[in-house]
Parts: C-alpha cells; sequence; structure tokens
C-alpha cells in the first residue's frame, strides 16, 4: 500500500468503524458506590475488543455539580471525582487504545455549570473580566428581556440578585450560557481542547454545538448566522488536520446544512448527529411528550433522503439510540414475544446504511425500556416536566405514558452484565433502577449463544470493516411506500449489499425474491430460508 493511500484510509477510519456510547454513571460501577466510573470502564474493554468497536463516545466525565448528569461542567480540564481522577482518565485513553479503541470525549461547549469559576466571577460586577464570558442582558426583576423558553421548562432567562442582570440559559438555570461572540472565551475553550488533544483523545462529540451563536436578542438559538464561522475557527485552532473524529450533535440539521458541518475538505466536523428520523412519532408541531404512532412511509422517506442527498458531500451519524432517547427495541421493535427478532432487525436496518454507526450500551444486547414511579426518577427533564403538565391539567396517567415512551432515564438504567445481585453493575444500590428483566437480559447470557442480539451485532461490525461496500456504496430505496417493507441496495462497483427487512410483526409477502436470486445470504435473524417475511425478519444479502 502506497503511503499516500494509507494516509488517506486512516483520514477516514471513522466511515469503517461503529462508535459505543458509554454513559459512565450507569455502565459499571468498580468501587461499590452505586454510580458508574472510568475503572468500570477500563474492566470492560476486552468486552468492547471483543464486540469489535473502534472507538467510545464516552458521555461527559469532567467535574460537574451533575444537576444534568455531567452536562453541566465546572472545570473541563480536571475529572468529577465520582467517575476518579485525571490519572484514571489517562489510564482509560492508554488502555483502550492498547485494546485498539479510541476514546472520544464528550464536549459541553454551549454552556458551562453556574458552578464554574468563570461564572462564579462573572455574577460579582458587570466589570469583572469574566463578565461577557456569558450572556447577560438588562432588565428589572418582574420582566425578563423576553419570553423565550428554556429547553427544560420555564423562562430562557434567570435574574441575577445583586448584579441585577439576566443571564440566558437554554438548558436549566444551572447551565448558563457561553458567549461564543468574546474572543477570549473561544481561546479558553480552544486551550482546553487542545490539552485533551495532548493527553492522547481520538475525537470529539460536541454537545448542541448548533445552538453556540446563539442571538438571544433575535429569537436565535440555533444555527446563529456565526456559527459556521466559529465552527471553522475551532477547527483551525485546534483538532483540524490531525486526524480526530469529531461529531457534532445538531439537532437542528438539515439535508442543506448538513454538507456544510461534514464537508469532505475537512474544514468543519467528521459527521452531524441530527434526528429527523427520530422525532416522527410525536404529534406534529408539538413536542416528543406527545406521543404518535411512527409514520413508517414518512420515516423511510427522511432516510432515503439523508443516504441518497449527502453522498459524496458529507457524513452521518447512524443511530437509533443514546443517552437521551428511549429504548429502540421497545419503541420500534416488539420487548416482547419478538425482542431478540426485532432488535436484530433495528440493527441491520441501521448498519447497513451510509454513516458511521452508534451502539448505545445495552443496545446490543436489547435493552428495554422501564417504568417506575415519578419518585424513582431521576432526570432533570422529567421532574420539570412532570411538575409543568400537572399544572397545567394533564391527567398524571398521560403524563406517566408520555414518561414511559420517551423519558431519559430509560437509557440511563445500569447496565445488565450479568443476573447477580444489581445486574453486575455494582455491589451496592445503584444510583438509578435496574430493569427487573437483567436476569435474562444481560452480557453474560449472551456472549457465548452464537445466536444472541450481541453476537449479531458483533457480525454487523465485522461485516463493515471487511466490505468496503458499507462504507461507499451508492445508496438506493426499495418499496419505498410499502407499509411494512424497509428494504435497500447498496453498490460499489460490482459489489452489492442487499438488505429486506419485515419492520412489523406480522408475517408478509416478500416481493423482492428476483433481486436476491443470484446472492449470497450473510446474516439473517431467522434460521431458514421462507419464501415469506416473518415477524420482523431481517436478511442481508451481498456479492
Ligand atoms: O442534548 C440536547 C438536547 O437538546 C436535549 O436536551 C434534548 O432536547 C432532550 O434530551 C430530548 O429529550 C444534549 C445532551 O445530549 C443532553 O443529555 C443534555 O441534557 C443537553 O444537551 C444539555 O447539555
Amino acid at each position: 500500500m502506497g503511503k499516500e493511500l494509507f494516509k488517506e484510509m486512516k483520514k477516514d477510519w471513522y466511515k469503517n468503524t461503529v462508535i459505543y456510547q458509554i454513559y459512565p454513571r450507569s455502565y459499571r460501577d468498580s468501587n461499590g458506590d452505586g454510580y458508574g466510573d472510568i475503572k468500570g470502564i477500563i474492566e470492560k474493554l476486552d468486552y468492547l475488543e471483543y464486540l469489535g468497536i473502534g472507538a467510545i463516545w464516552l458521555s461527559p466525565v469532567f467535574k460537574s455539580p451533575q444537576k444534568d448528569n455531567g452536562y453541566d461542567i465546572s472545570d473541563y480540564k480536571d475529572i468529577e471525582p465520582m467517575f476518579g481522577s485525571l490519572a484514571d482518565m489517562e489510564e482509560l485513553i492508554n488502555e483502550a487504545d492498547r485494546h485498539g479503541i479510541k476514546i472520544i470525549m464528550d464536549l459541553v461547549l454551549n454552556h458551562s455549570s453556574d458552578k464554574h469559576k468563570w461564572f462564579l466571577e462573572a455574577i460579582k460586577s458587570k466589570d469583572n473580566p469574566y463578565h461577557d464570558y456569558y450572556v447577560f442582558r438588562d432588565g428589572d426583576k418582574d420582566h425578563a428581556p423576553n419570553d423565550m423558553r428554556a429547553v427544560f421548562g420555564g423562562s430562557a432567562w434567570e435574574w441575577v440578585e445583586g448584579l441585577n442582570q439576566y443571564y440566558f440559559h437554554q438548558f436549566t438555570t444551572a447551565q448558563p450560557d457561553l458567549n461564543w461572540d468574546n474572543p477570549k472565551l473561544r481561546q479558553e475553550l480552544y486551550d482546553m481542547i487542545n490539552f485533551w488533544i495532548d493527553k492522547g483523545v481520538g475525537g470529539f462529540r460536541l454537545d448542541v454545538i448548533d445552538q453556540i451563536a446563539k442571538e438571544p436578542d433575535n429569537f436565535i438559538t440555533s444555527n446563529g448566522p456565526k456559527l459556521h464561522k466559529y465552527l471553522r475557527e475551532l477547527n483551525q485552532k485546534t483538532f483540524g488536520g490531525k486526524n480526530l473524529v469529531t461529531v457534532g450533535e445538531a439537532w437542528s440539521a438539515n439535508i442543506d446544512n448538513a454538507p456544510i458541518y461534514s464537508n469532505p475538505d475537512g474544514s468543519e466536523l467528521s459527521m452531524v448527529f441530527q434526528f429527523e428520523h427520530i422525532c416522527l412519532d410525536q404529534q406534529e408541531g408539538k413536542d416528543k411528550w406527545d406521543l404518535a404512532p411512527l409514520p413508517f412511509v414518512k420515516f423511510k422517506k427522511i432516510l432515503n433522503k439523508w443516504q441518497t442527498e449527502l453522498y459524496g458531500k458529507g457524513w452521518n451519524s447512524l443511530f437509533w439510540d443514546n443517552h437521551d432517547l428511549p429504548r429502540i427495541v421497545s419503541r420500534w421493535g416488539n420487548d416482547g414475544k419478538y425482542r431478540v427478532e426485532s432488535a436484530k432487525m433495528l440493527a441491520t436496518i441501521l448498519h447497513g446504511m451510509q454513516g458511521t454507526p452508534y451502539i448505545y450500551q445495552g443496545e446490543e444486547i436489547g435493552m428495554t425500556n422501564i417504568k417506575l414511579n415519578i419518585d424513582e426518577y431521576d432526570d432533570v427533564e422529567i421532574k420539570n416536566m412532570y411538575k409543568e403538565r400537572i399544572a397545567a391539567g394533564y391527567s398524571k396517567e398521560e403524563v406517566m405514558n408520555s414518561i414511559y415512551a420517551k423519558g431519559r432515564d430509560n437509557a440511563r438504567t445500569p447496565m445488565q452484565w450479568d443476573d447477580s445481585e444489581n445486574s453486575g453493575f455494582s455491589i451496592s444500590k445503584p444510583w438509578l433502577k435496574v430493569n427487573e428483566n437483567y436476569k435474562e437480559i444481560n452480557v453474560k447470557n449472551q456472549i457465548n449463544d452464537p445466536d444472541s442480539i450481541l453476537n449479531y451485532y458483533k457480525r454487523l461490525i465485522t461485516l463493515r470493516k471487511e466490505n468496503q461496500v458499507f462504507a461507499d456504496g451508492k445508496f438506493m430505496m426499495y418499496l419505498e411506500d410499502d407499509d411494512n417493507i424497509f428494504a435497500y441496495e447498496r453498490i460499489l462497483d460490482n459489489h452489492r449489499l442487499v438488505v429486506i427487512c419485515n419492520f412489523y410483526g406480522e408475517m408478509i409477502e416478500n416481493p423482492l425474491t428476483d433481486i436476491t436470486e443470484n446472492l449470497k445470504m450473510v446474516l439473517s435473524n431467522y434460521e431458514k430460508d421462507d419464501d415469506r417475511l416473518r415477524p420482523y425478519e431481517a436478511r442481508m444479502y451481498m456479492i
């Protein structure tokens, strides 16, 4: 292999790999305090190497009062003691590297914690050197600058007694927005990022990156006019040209601006993490709590659009789950009788497409949603929404049903390692309840079972690594208007990859038998072939 080609391949390593997301609180508790930690992750690196993933997206482990479980950072250059120490983090980076795994850190650059020293200084006086690191506006106690709302409920403006000003916060009041218009603030962030690059991290996930260039006076939160200017500067001052993978979480990204974020020239980020396909099972114009069935054909059209229109122009993330979303097998699969079949079917659809697939911890064993009593939940979003909706006159039953379906704690229950007490997550009472089904659904049960969901994921990851058609094949959808089937083909030179899935639980006819006649079936969730497609059947063919 020529040196240049090798360089070229390395630059795009994230296109042939799969990224695994760890929510550290819930992964593995090594010291028995009920919270997962960095040493716990190190214990599980052999498992992750077995699975075959190339990188870990590590949800925030920085110093934090944990008002939003780490998405409120009070020191970007230090580690939260409940997760370990800076030395543990360095050990994780090095040990992961020995296992062929890169560590992607989760940077929250849109806001800090209200306990960050910058903010504590900023509220002291209007002429404090840190005051302009945040977004303050004048007003009086009874009149906020405008009526903008925060994502987690309430006004986006919080009054500071004494300073007699409001600060702007898009999330909780404990997460004041940083002022990216201030070059000194930007430089501090770049220095901090370079600190982590020097420690050997493999890249960064950038939390709500589309919201950094807010202009609250103009009611702009996402996608502000200066956004891409700031992203290019960020790139040049930090990770640009360094072969790191960068993924921008952007709820507002669309097919028109995704190529700007993920321009193949490397001027901004490696890829976008956008949500158009994931926000469909809610009532139009309302929010995620207002439930509606998944409009299947529309869903396929959206995925088709991203596959075909971004081709050659940018790069996308492929995901069903993360720490903010419910468990996919409970959401769009079947977490009862067909849990195993539907989990594999959903994995097949996702991993056959173009983009970098993400596996959220526990997805690889088909972990499910949970139903708790309201006081057993931990998530600030759930708690705030519950109070707001009950006060607004919703019935308790309706609110609880929304939480069961969409609450973020569905994804945050402890990882299910084995059938011992607390699912092998911890020897102590975990911070959030373990799902009762852990005796059946756990890693130990699946690792030696060739037909398990876990080993199915492992095969998908191997197929992606070994066949370039997964990364580069052109996408073509079949039967776009069919109400049950999700099917497509990927083509690269004379290589073909065909995926045919029955998305639902009824047995149906398979109209695509001609297409697969001369192809070899490389993966399926049913044993013997059949003319028809059985409940949640998934087939992957190649030539
Ligand atoms: O999420 C961005 C975000 O907008 C979410 O709050 C999302 O709207 C919500 O979770 C959907 O239910 C990121 C992080 O992933 C999330 O965990 C943080 O709470 C949030 O940013 C603030 O940092």
